[in-house]
């Protein structure tokens, strides 16, 4: 039985993560941090608690993640913590970094110190490439990282420093540069997942407007349980590289919402509202992946389309509220 460990197992991708690898019939142990409410943390994973192996761990704290690793031995190891909201990072820089950044070289020692025959996966983002564009309108493996929030900075020196490890100590540690994915299990404050639970709220009556940031703004959004299957075939490639994983197809926030409020059989400008507090100082405009490498290598392909993971989004809120 392979076994493996998920840094931020209790997040959207941790608990999808979890899920698909139970049903590989890997035996599975994450870390979740100390939280003063508890019974909250873990929604989640609560289906599936009862199958995993969970301990409380920080990627802060180096000498419980080399204790928790020593003993555990895992075979694949999956870095998913993070401070992963970009607007908030421009809140908590310094927070951002110390996990973001200082969290993975964590991870990496302890890996290094204790488990270096295992594999290792990285959460890198699409953010890392900020405004920089391919002059055919994508973003690919080899497209320059210029990132413009804390979050995207702090992002590129763990896909630099996993790098590093990889040549220096010969680690297989891979990069999955993964583009926006959603899911219902989408934290409330992404665009996606706050725009479907602010229009049902709407058409239940239970909110007269929504108010959003920059609804100009391109991304290219996947489904989060299409995605976690990709990062399990990037850890176990024959040799550590580094991937771009997309759909390749990308939307505005306005094209999304306006998806949104019309399967709701309402007109989204009657209700929407732009909100100055959630623009960000230096915004990324647009996103749009090339996964030519990544399906030139692997046989991988998406079972959501776009409208379809918004649609189940909706449907979710519509059964919740
Ligand atoms: P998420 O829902 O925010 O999950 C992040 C998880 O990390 C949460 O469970 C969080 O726990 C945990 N965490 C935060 N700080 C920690 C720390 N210091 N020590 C241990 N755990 C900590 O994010 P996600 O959407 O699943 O994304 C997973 C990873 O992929 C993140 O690294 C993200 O940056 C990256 N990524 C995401 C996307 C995307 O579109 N979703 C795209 C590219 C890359 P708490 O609940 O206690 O905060
Ligand atoms: O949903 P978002 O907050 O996601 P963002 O900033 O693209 O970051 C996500 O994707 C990254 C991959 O590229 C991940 F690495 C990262 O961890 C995270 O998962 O915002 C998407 C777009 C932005 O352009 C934002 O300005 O939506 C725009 N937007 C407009 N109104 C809004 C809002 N975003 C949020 N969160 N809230 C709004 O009211």
């Amino acid at each position: 039985m392979k076994k493996a460990f998920i840094t931020g197992i209790g997040g959207q991708d941790g608990s999808y993560l979890a899920e698909y690898l139970l049903n590989l019939g890997y035996e599975v142990h994450g870390i979740v941090r100390r939280n003063s409410v508890p019974e909250h943390q873990q929604t989640r994973i609560d289906p599936i608690r009862h199958h995993l192996h969970v301990s409380y761990g920080d990627l802060l704290d180096i000498s419980g993640l080399e204790r928790l690793l020593r003993l555990i031995q895992p075979d694949e190891i999956y870095n998913l913590a993070a401070q992963s909201h970009v607007r908030i990072s421009f809140d908590i820089p310094h927070f951002t970094s110390q996990v973001n950044a200082l969290g993975t070289l964590n991870l990496l020692e302890a890996f290094r110190n204790t488990c270096p025959g295992a594999k290792f996966y990285q959460a890198s983002s699409s953010e890392m490439f900020g405004n920089e564009i391919d002059e055919d309108g994508y973003q690919r493996e080899t497209t320059s990282f210029k990132p413009v929030s804390p979050y995207g900075c702090s992002k590129l020196f763990a896909y630099n420093i996993v790098h590093n490890y990889r040549n220096a100590y010969k680690l297989h540690a891979t990069n999955g540069i993964l583009f926006n994915h959603e899911s219902p299990r989408r934290g409330i404050n992404f665009v996606t997942n706050k725009v479907a639970k602010g229009a049902v709220m709407i058409k239940k009556g239970q909110a007269k407007v929504l108010e959003l940031g920059n609804m100009d703004a391109v991304r290219d959004w996947g489904h989060a349980k299409d995605y976690v299957r990709a990062m399990h075939m990037i850890i176990n490639h024959k040799t550590a590289d580094d991937f771009i994983v997309a759909t390749g197809q990308s939307h505005t926030v306005r094209e999304m919402t306006d998806h949104v409020f019309t399967r709701l059989g309402m007109d989204y400008r009657e209700y929407v509202k732009q909100n100055p507090i959630f623009l960000r100082p230096e915004e990324l405009s647009y996103l749009r992946g090339d996964t030519s490498k990544f399906n030139s290598t692997f046989d991988w392909k998406p079972e959501y389309t776009f409208q379809q993971m918004m649609d189940e989004m909706v449907d979710f809120w519509m059964g919740k509220l």
